[in-house]
């Protein structure tokens, strides 16, 4: 039985991959295991059976035969752990990689996400006009360091590895904001993760999903 994730019958973002189904869609492509996927509503998020797999009442999750798992760096490192294509074998390499994608996790993607909520929920506050320079400053920093190390790499470490799966994906949601455009070298990291044939795979995929629920 291949593994299940689970993902929004119909996603906010209409198929644009910023769900986080989306990485972990990726990261089964980038090892070549199939998958299947519930798909759920908004409701049902928030019932038993899924806060079962998920207390938050949130995807993705993933199922393996006796295992549930809910968290994507969660389930990312899992799938990385148990096949070959997304963590270095060397154990130094290895736990740079980790330190990637904690990095992306806990320190690239909250002062993102404080911007894209307060884009998303806050536009009509009074405060909203004097806030939002100060969230695109607290993200500016953060990617003018990302860039400052990742030089002219291809990489953030070495081959492609989880690390950069899980920092690509949390900048993808600084689309749209212009602020990536002030790094020549991270909108060119991005394009090149998102020109890899399994990461199209998983980007067709979820799109497929949010598609055929409009029809
Ligand atoms: N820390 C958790 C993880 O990494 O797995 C966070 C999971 C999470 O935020 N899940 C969201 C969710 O289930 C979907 S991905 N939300 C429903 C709820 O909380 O009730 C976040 C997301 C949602 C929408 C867009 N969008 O529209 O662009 C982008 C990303």
């Amino acid at each position: 039985m291949p593994p299940t994730i689970t993902a929004f019958e119909s996603s906010p973002d209409r198929g644009r991959g910023l769900a986080r189904d989306m990485r972990v869609r990726w990261a089964l492509e980038e090892v070549g295991q199939p998958y299947d996927v519930r798909l759920v509503s908004f409701e049902a998020l928030k019932r038993p059976a899924h806060l079962a797999r998920n207390p938050f009442g949130q995807i993705p999750t993933y199922e393996d035969g006796g295992l549930v798992l809910f968290e994507s760096g969660a389930i990312i490192l899992h799938i990385g752990e148990r096949n070959p294509g997304l963590l270095p074998d060397d154990p130094d390499a290895r736990a740079r990689a980790v330190a990637w994608m904690f990095a992306a996790l806990n320190t690239i993607e909250p002062p993102i996400l404080d911007r894209s909520f307060a884009v998303l929920l806050e536009r009509d506050k009074p405060w909203h006009a004097d806030r939002l320079p100060l969230l695109d400053d607290r993200v500016r920093t953060r990617l003018a360091q990302l860039s400052a190390r990742l030089g002219d790499a291809d990489c953030l470490d070495g081959p492609f590895s989880a690390g950069d799966l899980m920092m690509v994906h949390a900048l993808r949601r600084l689309d749209g904001s212009g602020l990536l455009e002030e790094h020549a070298n991270l909108t060119a990291y991005i394009a090149r993760a998102e020109a890899r044939p399994a990461y199209r795979r998983a980007f067709a995929d979820q799109l497929a999903v949010f598609t055929d629920s409009q029809a």
